[in-house]
């Protein structure tokens, strides 16, 4: 079982790279202001050299698409927040990077897909709004980093850090994060539970 995890991520690794961005939280449904201002999510770069995002496109399975039409570039162990309102006079206090159109986070179930300029996947979530995935109100949701960020077990309802209006959340960092998280290790969580699933 062991030798046939290191086969796997040798393989893995022979697979030619792509950003290694991931999505670490998300704010499905604010209470301080109205949804259609305060929405939001954060993404992450675990890899070794800054991403520019320009023309990747991040959809859902039904109807929400939109494409990034400017450079926003994701820093080496760095954030970028992606809203439905830049304003932060008007979105419940969240400093936005990139506002989107035609986007809508559903507060029960739904997905956050991200292709990059190429057409390749680099992450994507599909929560549930429960069982399996938190269901906030109020609060984002956010990743512990226990591995695949696309399982519901490793989410959970901030309750801690509130941000602006007061709505718990922490756009732009992330408190909880364990030292060390680099791209080598993001590749063997992956690794294990892209093959597990
Ligand atoms: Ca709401
Ligand atoms: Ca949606
Ligand atoms: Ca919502
Ligand atoms: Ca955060």
């Amino acid at each position: 079982m062991r030798l046939t995890a290191i086969v796997l991520i040798l393989a893995i690794c022979a697979v030619p790279v792509s950003a290694a961005l991931i999505i670490t939280e998300v704010m499905q449904n604010p209470d301080a202001v109205y949804d259609a201002d305060g929405e939001w999510f954060e993404v992450y770069n675990t890899g070794p050299d800054a991403v520019d995002m320009f023309n990747y496109r991040i959809f859902d399975i039904d109807f929400d698409d939109f494409s990034v039409t400017e450079h926003i570039v994701v820093p080496v162990g760095g954030f970028v927040i992606f809203g439905r309102n830049a304003n932060p006079g008007e979105n419940g206090g969240v400093t936005v990077d990139y506002e989107w159109s035609n986007f809508i986070l559903a507060n029960g179930d739904d997905e956050i897909v991200i292709y990059d300029e190429l057409n390749q996947l680099i992450d994507q979530i599909m929560y549930d709004g429960g069982p399996n995935w938190p269901d906030p109100n109020g609060a984002s949701m956010f990743y512990d980093w226990g591995g695949d960020n696309n399982a519901g077990a490793y989410w959970h309802v901030e309750a801690q850090h509130t941000f602006g209006l007061g709505d718990f959340g922490t756009p732009g960092y992330d408190p909880r994060m364990p030292s060390g998280v680099d791209g080598e290790t993001w590749s063997s969580i992956k690794a294990l539970y892209r093959n597990a699933s």
